[in-house]
């Protein structure tokens, strides 16, 4: 069986209906739930870091100048503690209406993980693109950890969507193997798991999946166009959080990647270290 479209979910829909569908199908694809407008803005503040590689030139779209790159390849490597310093990207998950939602996911009062992703899929790295994998065994979570994904302006089916195995959240942990592409680790994909969900997006739309729900990125096949988006994971508050979740994103292998650094330029300090009296800590 094919691909078929994401079940589309409402900000607005009964908070029962949202956890029912969510607990049903592992995921939450909540159309324009992020305003336009503050997509938009951390997307140029954003572009201001990844030029020359990465611009938009007045189009809608961001596209590629010179040579294709993935996570860990010297250009991104260039670019990303310089995304990972701003403080509009780490304030982003942390607005009121993000945690509200998470709050109706959860059913309880949500933890922002301190660790952000920004994803930049450009075209001509045909294999590198993120793996079939759970964020269970990427972020050491238990099952009341959900990711949450965010696109930063429209993308569609030729520039890197992501998409889910639908309920897959209910077969548990499984075994991984390592892989090329953006993490180097993808699970085991059961005989009979053919139909994955997936839809195009637009600035604002939110992806919500479950710490077992499987989910991968598709190739970015388009000729230059860019797909940028940004992600965190969240738990109910005072569920267990690994300590590797504490870093920055690469904090690990970038030299110099560390809190002290990222934060140097913020104007708030609410914001920074907020992790550190969290009771269960691991
Ligand atoms: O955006 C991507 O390419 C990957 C996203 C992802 O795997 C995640 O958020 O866990």
């Amino acid at each position: 069986m094919g691909d078929q479209p994401y079940v589309v979910s409402y900000a607005d829909e009964d908070p029962e209906t949202l956890r029912e569908r969510f607990a049903h199908w592992g995921y939450l694809y909540i159309k324009e739930y992020v305003s336009q407008e503050h997509c938009e803005n951390l997307l140029q503040v954003m572009l201001r870091e990844t030029a020359p590689y990465v611009s938009r030139d007045g189009s809608e779209i961001p596209h590629l100048s010179g040579e294709p790159f993935f996570e860990t390849d010297p250009a991104w490597d260039e670019i990303y503690p310089k995304i990972q310093s701003l403080e509009a990207f780490h304030s982003f998950f942390h607005q009121r209406s993000v945690l509200d939602l998470m709050q109706v996911v959860t059913g309880s009062t949500p933890f922002v993980y301190p660790m952000k992703m920004a994803r930049i899929s450009t075209p001509g790295k045909i294999g590198y693109e993120t793996p079939p994998h759970q964020d269970a065994h990427s972020h050491n979570a238990g099952p009341t950890m959900a990711g949450f994904w965010v696109a930063l302006h429209a993308v569609t089916a030729d520039m890197g969507r992501v998409k889910v195995l639908p309920q897959s959240h209910l077969k548990g942990v499984r075994p991984v193997f390592t892989t090329q592409g953006v993490g180097g680790v993808q699970c085991e994909i059961y005989d009979q798991e053919t139909c994955w969900h997936v839809s195009d997006f637009e600035a604002g739309d939110v992806l919500i999946f479950n710490s077992c729900t499987v989910h991968k990125a598709e190739p970015n096949t388009t000729e230059t166009a860019v797909r940028i988006s940004v992600d965190t994971r969240f738990c109910d508050h005072g569920a267990p959080v690994f300590s590797s979740n504490l870093e920055p994103h690469h904090g690990w292998r970038i030299e110099g990647l560390d809190w002290d650094s990222i934060y140097r330029g913020w104007q708030k300090a609410q914001l920074q270290y907020y992790w550190r009296d969290y009771p269960n800590l691991f």
